[in-house]
């Protein structure tokens, strides 16, 4: 795999110099400055990269390039913003970047609702609790029909809990669930939301699908064409919230992509966190059928819970099966003669970290230890140390004490 690891650009916390010294060999970035839906232009991009140059890493992956929500609606400026999407697309190209992230999630990108969630060790984790999104979902956003979206007792719980929350409870979900995490792009008000919601009236996930084939048949030619991958990010979580569909949450979904949109260009940024929340995606058999697609890697164990719940566990506990997913990823680099990109995704807030400034799920220490430990289950599977074995539990190889 090649290593590397995110970056938000010249304001975040963690610095070039931090990610070097972090082990990474490239970062993955966007022009975050930019308002999406305009060109990035040829002039910025080389600026950014040639920054990047010069604390020795690489700009390897491009996450994101965003989609404008009129491109998943469909709505009355589509042509405009596909012009200028192709066209960022031919000004990454030149520059020699060529793998871009983006996702086709509707009005929210990656959704959490807890973002410190004590670990017995004293490390915060990002928490999901459905529940918790219908106590914002039925009584601070008051949406039409919500109550239909989950279980009456589901619908009881949230009321009770609801009914136990003080005023800065209230605010700090609203705040956690809808102001944006990292890289989210967009950030709400309670109105701004229910107005961007509102968008989706009529937009079903069969429209939702369409809309996401007519974008890809409009801009993979051009990709092909410059040699750029355009990688999908998995919805996260993997179902839908507030009413909105989420299409790009199965290994079907996204075989129905390529084989509808059957242009090289057309890939997967195979996130193992985001697939990983539902017991019924097969991680590593995904990597195994769907391999030649993945451009890119998001490495990251969810803890399932009950009733819809998850939290981020470390890189080789929870759910995941890190073991057997890395096992695949060797497998399929060493079929096809590459080395593919990888992030740790996300990290705990831990150690130092835990008294500094720090960007949800991006802190540097605990992604930093998620990096070694996932480099070094690949260099024990590459040497044979680690044995491929897919029922190979990484946690059980040795007790550390
Ligand atoms: C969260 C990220 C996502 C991802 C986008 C890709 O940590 O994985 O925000 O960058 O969905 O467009």
């Amino acid at each position: 795999m090649t290593e590397t690891m995110r970056w938000f650009g010249p304001t975040d916390p963690v610095s070039l110099r931090d990610i070097r010294q972090a082990g990474a060999s490239g970062v993955v970035t966007a022009l975050h400055e930019v308002a999406n839906g305009d060109v990035w232009t040829k002039t910025a991009i080389q600026s950014r990269k040639a920054q990047i140059e010069a604390a020795s890493l690489d700009w390897t992956v491009v996450e994101s390039l965003p989609v404008h929500e009129d491109i998943k609606t469909r709505g009355a400026d589509w042509d405009r913003l596909i012009h200028n999407y192709r066209e960022s697309i031919a000004n990454l190209a030149a520059s020699g970047v060529r793998t871009v992230t983006y996702n086709f999630m509707p009005v929210l990108d990656w959704t959490r609702t807890d973002l410190a969630w004590p670990m017995p060790d004293g490390a915060l984790a990002l928490r999901f609790e459905l529940e918790a999104v219908a106590v914002f979902d039925l009584h601070i956003l008051k949406r039409d029909g919500a109550a239909r979206d989950y279980s009456s007792e589901m619908v009881d719980g949230a009321a009770r809990r609801f009914a136990a929350m003080n005023d800065d409870d209230r605010h700090a979900l609203e705040r956690t669930v809808i102001a944006g995490l990292p890289g989210s792009e967009e950030s709400f008000t309670v109105d701004q939301f229910r107005r961007a919601v509102s968008h989706y009236d009529g937009v079903d996930a069969d429209a939702l699908r369409a809309n996401h084939i007519a974008f890809l048949e409009a801009v993979c030619p051009v990709a092909d064409e410059v040699g750029v991958q355009l990688v999908v990010h998995p919805d996260d979580p993997p179902f839908p919230i507030f009413g909105l569909p989420r299409v790009v949450s199965t290994e079907a979904d996204v075989r129905n992509l390529f084989d509808r949109v059957p242009n090289r260009s057309n890939g997967l940024c195979f996130c193992a966190g985001s697939f990983g929340v539902r017991a019924d995606n097969d991680l590593p058999g995904m990597i195994d059928r769907l391999g030649d697609r993945i451009g890119f890697l998001h490495l990251r164990s969810v803890q399932r819970e009950e009733n819809g719940a998850f939290h981020e566990a470390d890189h080789l506990e929870g759910d995941a099966g890190m073991a057997s997913i890395v096992s695949a990823i060797h497998a399929l680099q060493q079929r096809e003669g590459r080395s593919i990109p990888m992030r740790p995704d996300h990290g705990h807030q831990m150690l130092d970290d835990l008294t500094k400034t720090t960007l949800p799920g991006y802190s540097l220490l605990g992604r930093m230890r998620g990096l070694a430990e996932l480099r070094g289950l690949e260099r024990g599977i590459a040497h044979g140390v680690v044995s491929a074995s897919r029922t190979a539990d990484a946690s059980s190889l040795m007790s550390v004490g």
